[in-house]
């Protein structure tokens, strides 16, 4: 099978959620048959969905792949085990200790049970677009157009860059 490039999303907002989604970054880098290309910035964004829950920590990841879409979920969900997320029936939108999104596999377009791509919601959420758009510019999301200009319509939520912790304060 020749390589894909894949996009993952990550998203976390419990338990230190910035290095949760590092940890996670870490992870994915081990996967095999699998290099991760680049990676983007730690963005801050405001809860999608109920509001009282803390902010995320997002960011979006590149790798080149020869693991089968269905294969490199499969493993993505094995990581947000390994990082303690718990899943209860019924809650949407609940906070997570990790969240990894298969956004878009090559030009792949499917929807069956176990994966949707591109990801449903990915066209319309900043935390996904910016970070998405900060190492990729040029991607087109099968069926729903190029990241800069779907930027332009998406949902907005606060998203800010998170700078680094105190070390780097400290550092001046
Ligand atoms: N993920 C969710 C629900 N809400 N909100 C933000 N800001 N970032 C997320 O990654 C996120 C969310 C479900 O996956
Ligand atoms: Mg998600
Ligand atoms: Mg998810």
């Amino acid at each position: 099978m020749t390589a894909q490039r894949a996009f993952i999303g990550l998203g976390a907002n419990l338990d230190d959620p910035a290095r949760q989604v590092e940890c996670a970054l870490d992870a994915i880098a081990r996967l095999p048959q699998t290099v991760l290309v680049t990676r983007s910035a730690l963005y801050l964004s405001r809860p999608m969905g109920p509001a009282d829950q803390p902010d995320y920590i997002n960011a979006v990841a590149l790798v080149e792949t020869r693991l089968p879409a269905a294969t490199l979920l499969e493993a993505l969900l094995s990581i947000e085990r390994q990082q303690g997320r718990l899943r209860s029936a019924g809650q949407r939108n609940a906070p997570r200790t990790l969240d990894l999104d298969l956004l878009l596999y090559g030009e792949l377009v499917c929807d069956d049970q176990a994966l949707t791509l591109p990801h449903p919601g990915a066209h319309q959420r900043d935390f996904v677009l910016v970070p998405l758009a900060q190492i990729a510019p040029h991607t087109v999301i099968p069926g729903r157009g190029r990241v800069t200009e779907l930027l332009t319509t998406c949902a907005r939520h606060g998203l800010r860059e998170f700078t680094d912790g105190p070390l780097a304060a400290l550092a001046g």
